[in-house]
């Protein structure tokens, strides 16, 4: 027996990192009786926080999936991280939700993530509830927090509840619709009348909640300033109208890890966020047609579903976590991942309670479940019924912002990284990695230094390989701003047959991006036809290997000219080995330049921050190409030396406080100046002599 759509909420957590939102999915799933002990954070014991890593560092690195009744309603939440590095995880979470629950610190106010969560939320239109949360903590401000969110989120807010007792003398709320306080005694909610202190500021307040439910809805408007108030059950509708399509945006207060405010949270999800049947129908294109298509929220309709997280363990292998639209889904059952082409086995399926599975025989329309063991689906397919193929829109990650090389720490380990990286990336779709044929070296590239670092821990502790992480070799390349003939002549005599080739070769710049040029200019056979590619084979091969410090040439014309041969002595080998001392030669005698990769970079930080950033890169060779001011952050676009960048992560770390963030992408080469190419090259030399001995 499917669930009920109509009795499904579909919430996702999101904010700043340790505002406490698995803690309020904990204090969520223990006030339901899904959990029978309350979980902690800090000891390690919540029921969404369970990789060893999260539990090690006491922050949620990866989004997971938790249930509860309550009421006779299914809540399905979905947790996300808030720390930087994994923020697009949480973008990946808000795709399979129909509501959001912006988790904010009542000392903190909004943070850098809350800014970005919330545009997230935005993007997918989603109705949301803010918690202003630890509101027993020292220095916690209601009012000053709901001000923070008010002047730097978009929306109307207001709140629908008022704290009662400040710090840890944090009691509930009252709340302003039914004018009730809100209390807790032994983690069990009780309704109780609204205590003397509290009563002036919960007139002052429900006054600005009429007043903004009315503002939501024109006609209501006109009969609140005709006859100075509404009644309560039209009020109640608009306010419900206005939550679900977000034009209002509710602020509730709550203690998590003290279970006040979670009760009533949970009513407000119950009462007012939509179910799947609501939103009724999801549009995708329709695979046969190309065409949009659409689903409907209908267990008998054709089965859609789109994964939105994958976990991978070594031991239990890949599980993908999926958001049924429509239809049902059954195990032991065949699919088809639209998105790949790929048919896929269902073998168990079930329903998540963080790490624990609870087997399912069917998933209708809105249930969220997973499945272990898919082939080739990743996060971000659609899984559909066979006869009726479909794609919905995936999920979009971001280009990853820093790379490290890496490197065995013992002999022989390189199978088990590549293994290692290729099932973790199944698993984080910002996590890549390639190996870089010009510098030799195995890259990894993140969202972030932690980022790199918690993969390197990884490999260590799921996979057992121990990797050593340098800072990667920039890719410079080679070429030349002047040019020069040059003859490249190899002539040997030892014993039985000799060696002889003789080549004239001009060397040219090309234009930026220009790549390589060959030209057989020999007239009246100074060498013959067939000699020709071997003399071009050695060019390129030369050009590869690097001239001027190791690095691959580029943006160079070679012209053959003139040469002469030995009808007895002359091969391909001997024409090689001329051709390539001519280019060393004649590379060297015009003017060789190192080109370095720029980056596009996108710094966001706080504006008080602005002057600082700049500067700084500035002082990185960099040049800022435009600024965006965006409430108290600001943009800052700017074209950097990939060189320079190495080390920005934790210079913009203590510039900003750790508000800043920034993501970078290769641009284009540049010419290196010459008191830096200098260093490059004498650097190249120092290793080329080492590695010799
Ligand atoms: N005083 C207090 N601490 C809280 C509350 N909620 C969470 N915390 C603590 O705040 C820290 C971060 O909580 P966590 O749930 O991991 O935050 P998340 O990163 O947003 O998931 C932990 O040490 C929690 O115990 C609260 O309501 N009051
Ligand atoms: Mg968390």
């Amino acid at each position: 027996m499917a669930l009920d759509i109509a009795k499904i909420r579909n919430i996702g957590i999101v904010g700043h990192g340790g505002v406490g939102k698995t803690s309020l999915v904990e204090g969520m799933l223990f006030a339901a009786g899904a959990v029978n002990r309350l979980g902690r954070v800090d000891d390690g014991t919540t029921t969404t926080d369970f990789d060893p890593d999260e539990i090690k560092r006491k922050i949620s690195l990866s989004t997971s999936a938790a249930y509860c009744d309550y009421k006779g309603h299914r809540l399905n939440f979905v947790d996300t991280p808030g720390y930087g590095d994994f923020i697009s995880d949480a973008r990946a979470g808000l795709r399979a939700v129909g509501g959001a629950i912006v988790v904010v610190d009542a000392v903190a106010g909004v943070q850098v993530q809350t800014e970005k969560v919330w545009k997230m939320a935005n993007d997918y239109g989603l109705p949301r509830i803010v918690v202003i949360n630890r509101m027993d903590r020292e220095r916690a401000d209601f009012s000053r927090t709901l001000d923070s969110l008010q002047r730097r989120l978009k929306g109307r807010l207001c709140p629908l509840q008022v704290p009662i007792g400040a710090e840890a003398g944090f009691q509930g709320v009252v709340d302003l619709v039914k004018m009730k306080a809100a209390l807790v005694a032994d983690g069990k909610p009780r309704e109780a009348e609204i205590p003397g202190e509290a009563m002036d500021a919960a007139k002052e307040w429900r006054e600005k909640l009429i007043e903004a439910v009315a503002e939501t809805d024109d006609d209501l408007l006109a009969k609140y300033l005709e006859e100075g108030s509404i009644a309560e059950g039209e009020m109640l509708g608009a306010l419900r109208r206005a939550i679900a399509s977000g034009t209002l945006v509710p602020v509730l207060a709550a203690a998590a890890t003290r279970l006040i405010g979670v009760h009533p949270l949970m009513d407000l999800i119950v009462e007012e966020f939509p179910s799947p049947a609501d939103v009724g129908t999801v549009e995708g294109t329709d695979v046969k047609t190309k065409a949009a298509s659409t689903r409907a929220a209908d267990p008998k309709a054709p089965f859609t579903a789109l994964v939105f997280k994958t976990i991978s363990d070594p031991h239990v292998g890949k599980l993908s976590v999926f958001r049924v639209y429509s239809g049902t889904l059954r195990s032991d059952s065949q699919v088809l991942n639209a998105t790949r082409g790929t048919r896929e086995r269902v073998g168990h399926i079930g329903w998540l309670q963080g790490k624990a599975q609870k087997p399912m025989e069917a998933l209708g329309p809105g249930e969220i479940g997973v499945v272990a063991k898919l082939k080739d689906t990743l996060t971000g397919d659609t899984l559909c019924d066979e006869a009726n193929p479909i794609v919905l829109s995936g999920i979009t990650f971001p280009e990853p912002a820093i790379s490290f090389a890496i490197q065995p720490k013992s002999r022989g380990d390189e199978d088990k990284i590549s293994t290692a990286l290729h099932r973790m990336a199944e698993e984080d779709p910002t996590l890549h990695h390639h190996f870089d044929p010009e510098t030799k070296q195995l890259l990894v590239s993140g969202m972030g230094q932690m980022h790199v670092e918690m993969v390197v821990e990884r490999m260590k502790r799921k996979y057992n390989v121990d990797v050593l992480v340098l800072p990667p070799r920039i890719p410079y390349k080679e070429t030349v701003k002047g040019r020069a003939e040059v003859q490249g002549k190899y002539k040997k005599q030892t014993g039985g047959r000799g060696q002889y080739g003789d080549t004239w070769l001009r060397i040219e710049p090309l234009t930026r991006g220009g790549g390589f040029e060959f030209v057989d200019d020999i007239f009246g056979g100074a060498i013959p036809r067939n000699f020709i590619p071997s003399v071009e084979k050695g060019v390129r091969e030369c050009m590869k290997r690097g001239i001027y410090a190791g690095y691959p040439v580029v943006d160079l014309k070679v012209t053959l000219y003139d040469g002469s041969y030995h009808d007895v002595d002359s091969s391909d080998m001997a024409f090689q080995i001329a051709a390539s001392m001519g280019l060393q030669k004649g590379f060297m005698d015009a003017r060789p330049i190192l080109l370095e990769p720029v980056m596009n970079v996108e710094v966001t930080a706080p504006s008080d921050n602005a002057g600082d950033v700049i500067g700084d890169i500035n002082g990185r060779r960099g040049r800022v190409i435009g600024m965006e001011p965006d409430g108290e952050i600001v943009a800052v676009r700017a074209q950097v030396p990939m060189a320079e960048m190495l080390t920005y992560e934790s210079s913009l770390r203590s510039m900003t406080g750790g508000r800043g963030a920034y993501s970078m992408e290769p641009s284009h080469y540049e010419e290196v100046p010459a008191h830096i190419a200098e260093k490059v090259v004498k650097e190249a030399k120092a290793e080329k002599e080492k590695a010799s001995h």
